[in-house]
């Protein structure tokens, strides 16, 4: 990953043939924080969704496409990177002050996001240039 604060997680994987197969997150072999929050995005069928389009000052994510593929876009303040999210058992890791969009959802699309924190709005910087601010005197 180019950008900082920002790693992908790779979960171990049961195949059980026929049946499936299991992944596993656990904390903290895998997520590296305690989880307090668990949510998830669907009903993606929409072409012109656009989803995130802000930075969380302390909380940190990982985000799984547990279904279908989408497109994130990352930005730490100074490098940019996107990538095609769309394997069940790799999250991405996102780590404070990582301003991210996703874009390009598939119709089937579901993302699953274990959270650091529990819902707090002032944990949110929804202003692209204020970001930008607040990342270049952090
Ligand atoms: C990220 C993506 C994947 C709540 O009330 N509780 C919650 O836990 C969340 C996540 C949202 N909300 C409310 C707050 C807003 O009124 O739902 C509305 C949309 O929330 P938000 O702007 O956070 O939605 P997204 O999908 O743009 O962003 C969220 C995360 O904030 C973001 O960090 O990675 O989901």
């Amino acid at each position: 990953m180019q950008v900082r604060n920002c790693n992908l997680i790779q979960l171990p994987t049961i195949q059980d043939g026929i049946d499936g197969t299991i992944s596993v997150a656990e904390n903290p072999k895998q997520i590296p924080f305690e989880i307090k929050r668990v949510y998830y995005i669907y009903n993606l069928a929409n072409q012109e969704a656009k989803r995130g389009m802000h930075a969380h000052k302390k909380l940190e994510q990982v985000l799984f496409c547990i279904s279908g593929s989408f497109l994130l876009y990352l930005d730490d303040g100074t490098k940019q990177e996107e990538m095609l999210v769309y394997k069940p058992n790799v999250g991405v890791y996102l780590g404070p002050c990582l301003w991210h969009i996703m874009t390009n959802f598939s119709s089937n699309c579901i993302l699953m996001v274990l959270a650091s924190g529990f819902f707090d709005e002032t944990d949110y910087i929804r202003d692209y240039n204020e970001f930008r601010n607040y990342v270049a005197n952090k």
